[in-house]
C-alpha cells in the first residue's frame, strides 16, 4: 500500500497578516502546516494561529450541516429545507414591514473571505435595506472617514513603508500580537528587528507596555483616550517651529494654511496634563519626524475605538503630509492592489469624493457611514416599537453578542426578531438566537484571494490558493448562500436559477465599465463562474491585468494559480496625485467637518480624568470572540484577565489572582486580577471576545474556560460622533476585590 501525500498552498485566513502556508497533507488530511519559505510576501512567516487551520476544520463543535430552530430546539437540516424555511418566512416580513425591516451584520471573518466579501453587495441591493451594520463600527470606520475625506476613497488608508523606514512613531497599535492591521505586515518582529539593525528608531505610544514595546526603543504611556490631545500637541509643534515642509506633495495639499490657523490653541504644553505626555516629548517627537527623511506615523484600534476617533485618525497622516512622509518611500505610502481597490479604478487623480450622512438611524439619529449603521446602533433599532423597526436579522460572520457593547441587550432583542438567519460555522453566542444557521465551509474547502488586505499590504503582490480539500457533496460555497438569500428577497424563490442571477449582474457590470469591449470579455470571463469570474475581472481590467488581450503578460487569473508562492508586484510606489478621487484633485488637509470638532477637543481639555479606567487586549492565540473553541489555542495558562498595576492593585487591596467586582455604573462583572506594571497606573486591561457560558452554545472547548465579557461593561451609547464608531477604550470603572 502507498501513502497518498501531497503539498498544498493557503493563505491563512485568521489575521490582516495573510501568511502564506505550506500544508502538507496524507491521504487527504493536513499533517502538517508550516510557513511557505518561498512565499513572494511572507517570506515562510507564521504564527501560533496558523495551525489551529487544523483544528478547526476538524472540529467536531464546527457546523457542518444546516440547522433550523423548531419550537426553540436546533434539528439538522439539508440545503434545500433550510433554504425553503428562509423563503417560507422572509418575504411576508418585507411585505409588511417594507426593506427596513430586515437588517444585516457582517463581522470580521467577511473581509477574510473572498466569496463573503464579493457577494455581500449582490445580497445587499437585493434587501434594499438601509439597516446595515458590520464590525467596521467597533473598529476601523473612523480611519476609513478620515482617510475618505482626505484623500477620497475610504479605502486609501496609507501605511507604513516598514522596510525603508527609519523612524516609526505607533500609537494603539500592538502588531507583535495582532500581527497588524489595516497594514498587513506579516513578521513585524523581523522587520522591526531589521529597522533597529539599520540604526532606526521605534517609538510606541500605549497605556500599557506591551509585546511591541519590547522590540521598540521608545514606549511612553499615555492616557486612553487622550491621543488625539498628543497629536495635536505634534502637529502644533510643526507649524510653530516651522518644521512643515510638503516636498513633492506641494501644489497636491489643499488647506495648510486653514489648518495651521486651527491648531494654534494646541500647543504641546496645554496638552501635555491631559494626554500624560510632557511637551518636551511631543516637540521633540516633531522634530525627529522632521528630520528624518524616512519616518512614518501609524496608528491603529487603539486610537479609533474612542470618542476622538476620526481625529485621531486624521492627525496622523496630517503629520504625516505635514513631515514631508506621505507618499514618500520609507513614509506611509499607498499600496497598489492588482484587484478590487477603488483608488485604482476610474480617472486617475480626482472623483467624486466620499458621501456620508444620506441618512440617519430610526431611533438615535445617528448618519449612515459607509452604507452602514453603527453596530451599537443595532439591539435599540430592533427593541424600539414603531414604523421602520427591524423585525428580521441576516448575521453573516458575526458574533455582536460578545463583540459589542452590552451584548445582554442585543441577545434579548434578538430574541423579539420575528425571524433571523445566521451565516455561520458555529453555534454560538448569535448564532444561538438564529432561526436558521448556514455553515460556511472549513477554510481548506475554499479557494481564496485576498480582497481586502492586498489593499493595505506594505508590499505589493498578488497570490490565489485553490481549495487544499474537496468539500462535501450538496456543500454550497458562502456566496451561493447568500445569491439564494438575494433571490428570496428578489421574489424569486428558493428554486431560482442562481447561476442567470449571477450571468445577469456581470452583464451590466461589465457593459457598464467596459463599453464597446463589454461583448469580448465576457466572452473571455464565460468559462468561470462565481467568486472566482468576479476576480478574474478584476485582475484582467487591474492596474497589472492584461487587460483582455491589450497588456499580454498583464495579471490573470491563470498566472496566479500557476505560481502557489505568489507573484511579486514590487514596494510601493508614489502614487500622488494619481491615487486621489477627491474633488479638488487635492490632499483635503483641513476638511471642515473635523476642524469643527475641534472644538469637543476644546471643550475636553478641562473634563476631569477619572482615577481607573479600562482598556481592551488582544491575545496572540485568539481571534475576537470565535478562536477558543480550537485545542491547540485554547491549552496553557488562563489568559482572559485584568492586569493591574501595582500600585492600583495597592490601593484597590486587589491580589494577584484573586478575583474582583468591575463595574461601570449597574454593569458589572467579575474577572481574575493579574498584577502587572507594564500597565500605565490608572488603567486596567482586559482582552474581549470572551464570556463563553451563556447557554445554548455548541463550544464545548471554549465553554471549559469561558473567561469574561469586557463588553458587558460598556455602554452602547458612547460613540464618536463623526464617524459612529463604539467607544470601547477609557471607560472609568470601580474595581472591588471579592472575598
Ligand atoms: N471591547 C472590545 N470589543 C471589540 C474589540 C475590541 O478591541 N474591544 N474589537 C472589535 C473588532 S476590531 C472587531 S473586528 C469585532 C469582531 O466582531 P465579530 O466579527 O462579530 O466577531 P468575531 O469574533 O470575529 O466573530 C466572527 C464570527 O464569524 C464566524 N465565522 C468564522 N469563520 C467563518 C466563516 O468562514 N464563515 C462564516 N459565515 N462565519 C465564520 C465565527 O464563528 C463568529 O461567529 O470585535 C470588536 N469588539
Ligand atoms: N492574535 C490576534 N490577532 C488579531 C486579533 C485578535 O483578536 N487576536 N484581532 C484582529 C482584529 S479584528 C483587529 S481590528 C486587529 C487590531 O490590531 P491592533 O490595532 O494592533 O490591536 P491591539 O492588539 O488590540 O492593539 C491595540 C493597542 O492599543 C492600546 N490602547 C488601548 N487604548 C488606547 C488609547 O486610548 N490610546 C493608545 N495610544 N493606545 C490604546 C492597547 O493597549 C493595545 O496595545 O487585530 C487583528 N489581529
Ligand atoms: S500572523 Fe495571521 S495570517 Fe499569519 S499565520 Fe498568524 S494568524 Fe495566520
Ligand atoms: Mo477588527
Amino acid at each position: 500500500m502507498t501513502l497518498h501525500t501531497a503539498s498544498a498552498h493557503r493563505i491563512c485566513p485568521f489575521c490582516e497578516a495573510a501568511c502564506g502556508l505550506a500544508l502538507d497533507l496524507e491521504e487527504r488530511k493536513v499533517v502538517r502546516i508550516r510557513g511557505d519559505a518561498k512565499d513572494v510576501f511572507s517570506h515562510g512567516f507564521l504564527c501560533p494561529k496558523a495551525i489551529g487551520l487544523k483544528d478547526l476544520h476538524d472540529d467536531p463543535d464546527r457546523l457542518r450541516t444546516p440547522l433550523i430552530k423548531r419550537a426553540g430546539v436546533f434539528m439538522e437540516a439539508s440545503w434545500e429545507e433550510a433554504y425553503a424555511e428562509i423563503e417560507r418566512r422572509l418575504p411576508s416580513i418585507i411585505a409588511a414591514g417594507g426593506p427596513n425591516a430586515v437588517a444585516t451584520v457582517l463581522g470580521n471573518p467577511v473581509s477574510h473571505k473572498m466569496g463573503l466579501s464579493l457577494y455581500f453587495p449582490p445580497l445587499a441591493r437585493a434587501l434594499g435595506t438601509r439597516n446595515m451594520f458590520s464590525a467596521s463600527s467597533v473598529d476601523q470606520i473612523p480611519k476609513m472617514l478620515a482617510c475618505g475625506l482626505m484623500f477620497g476613497s475610504w479605502m486609501s488608508v496609507p501605511v507604513p513603508d516598514i522596510e525603508r523606514s527609519d523612524f516609526l512613531l505607533m500609537l494603539g497599535a500592538n502588531p507583535m500580537v495582532s500581527n497588524g492591521s489595516l497594514w498587513t505586515v506579516p513578521d513585524f518582529r523581523g522587520k522591526a528587528k531589521a529597522l533597529r539593525a539599520r540604526g532606526g528608531q521605534i517609538v510606541v505610544i500605549d497605556p500599557r507596555r506591551t509585546e511591541t514595546v519590547a522590540v521598540a526603543d521608545v514606549h511612553h504611556f499615555i492616557r486612553p483616550g487622550a491621543d488625539v490631545f498628543f497629536l495635536l500637541g505634534i502637529a502644533h509643534t510643526l507649524f510653530d517651529e516651522q518644521l512643515v515642509r510638503l516636498g513633492r506633495l506641494d501644489g497636491h495639499v489643499a488647506g495648510v494654511a486653514e489648518l495651521g490657523a486651527a491648531l494654534r490653541a494646541f500647543a504641546p504644553e496645554a496638552m501635555a496634563g491631559r494626554c500624560g505626555i510632557g511637551a518636551a516629548t511631543m516637540r521633540e517627537l516633531a522634530r525627529t519626524l522632521a528630520a528624518t527623511p524616512r519616518a512614518a506615523v501609524y496608528g491603529r484600534i487603539g486610537t479609533c475605538t474612542q470618542q476622538f476617533g476620526t481625529l485621531c485618525s486624521w492627525l496622523i497622516d496630517v503629520i504625516n503630509v505635514l513631515s514631508g512622509h506621505l507618499d514618500e518611500e520609507g513614509g506611509a505610502m499607498f499600496p497598489k492592489a492588482a484587484a478590487f481597490a477603488a483608488n485604482t479604478r476610474g480617472a486617475p487623480g480626482a472623483g467624486r469624493g466620499i458621501v456620508s450622512g444620506r441618512y440617519r438611524s430610526r431611533v438615535s439619529g445617528v448618519p449612515e457611514m459607509l452604507g452602514e449603521l453603527p453596530l451599537t446602533c443595532l439591539a435599540e433599532e430592533i427593541d424600539t416599537p414603531g414604523p421602520g423597526q427591524i423585525k428580521a436579522l441576516i448575521a453573516i460572520g458575526s458574533n455582536p453578542v460578545l463583540s459589542a457593547p452590552n451584548g445582554a441587550r442585543l441577545a434579548a432583542a434578538l430574541d423579539g426578531l420575528d425571524f433571523m438567519v445566521s451565516m455561520d460555522i458555529y453555534l454560538n453566542e448569535t448564532s444561538r438566537h438564529a432561526d436558521v444557521i448556514l455553515p460556511g465551509l472549513s477554510p481548506l474547502e475554499e479557494a481564496h484571494y485576498d480582497v481586502t488586505f492586498t489593499q493595505f499590504s506594505h508590499h505589493n503582490h498578488a497570490r490565489y490558493s485553490a481549495p487544499v480539500l474537496a468539500r462535501a457533496p450538496g456543500q454550497p460555497e458562502e456566496w451561493e448562500s447568500m445569491l439564494r438569500i438575494a433571490a428570496i428577497a428578489m421574489g424569486l424563490g428558493a428554486q431560482a436559477d442562481i447561476g442567470a442571477l449571477d450571468d445577469a449582474a456581470l452583464e451590466q457590470e461589465v457593459h457598464k465599465t467596459m463599453g464597446a469591449a463589454a461583448p469580448a470579455v465576457l466572452a473571455a470571463l464565460a468559462p468561470l463562474k462565481g467568486a472566482e469570474r468576479k476576480l478574474e475581472l478584476a485582475l484582467r481590467s487591474g492596474p497589472y491585468g492584461d487587460q483582455f488581450g491589450a497588456q499580454p503578460g498583464g495579471l490573470k487569473l491563470a498566472r496566479l494559480k500557476a505560481a502557489p508562492s505568489g507573484i511579486d508586484l514590487g514596494p510601493m510606489g508614489a502614487r500622488i496625485p494619481e491615487a486621489l478621487r477627491t474633488a479638488s484633485g487635492n490632499i483635503e488637509l483641513a476638511p471642515q467637518m473635523l476642524l469643527d470638532d475641534l472644538a469637543r477637543v476644546q471643550a475636553d481639555l478641562a473634563s476631569p480624568v477619572p482615577d481607573l479606567v479600562i482598556i481592551g487586549r488582544r491575545q496572540l492565540r485568539s481571534n475576537n470572540s470565535w478562536m477558543h473553541n480550537l485545542p491547540v489555542l485554547a491549552k496553557g495558562a488562563y489568559r482572559c484577565t485584568a492586569l493591574v498595576h501595582p500600585h492600583d492593585a495597592a490601593r484597590l487591596g486587589l491580589a494577584d489572582g484573586a478575583r474582583a467586582q468591575i463595574s461601570n455604573g449597574a454593569r458589572q462583572i467579575v474577572a481574575q486580577v493579574e498584577v502587572s506594571d507594564d500597565m500605565m497606573p490608572g488603567v486596567v486591561s482586559l482582552p474581549h471576545g470572551w464570556g463563553h457560558d451563556l447557554p445554548g452554545t455548541q463550544l464545548g472547548v471554549a465553554a471549559e474556560r469561558p473567561g469574561v465579557n469586557l463588553n458587558a461593561l460598556l455602554d452602547e451609547n458612547l460613540r464618536d460622533p463623526l464617524s459612529g464608531n463604539a467607544v470601547l477604550s477609557g471607560i472609568a470603572i470601580k474595581m472591588q476585590a471579592l472575598g
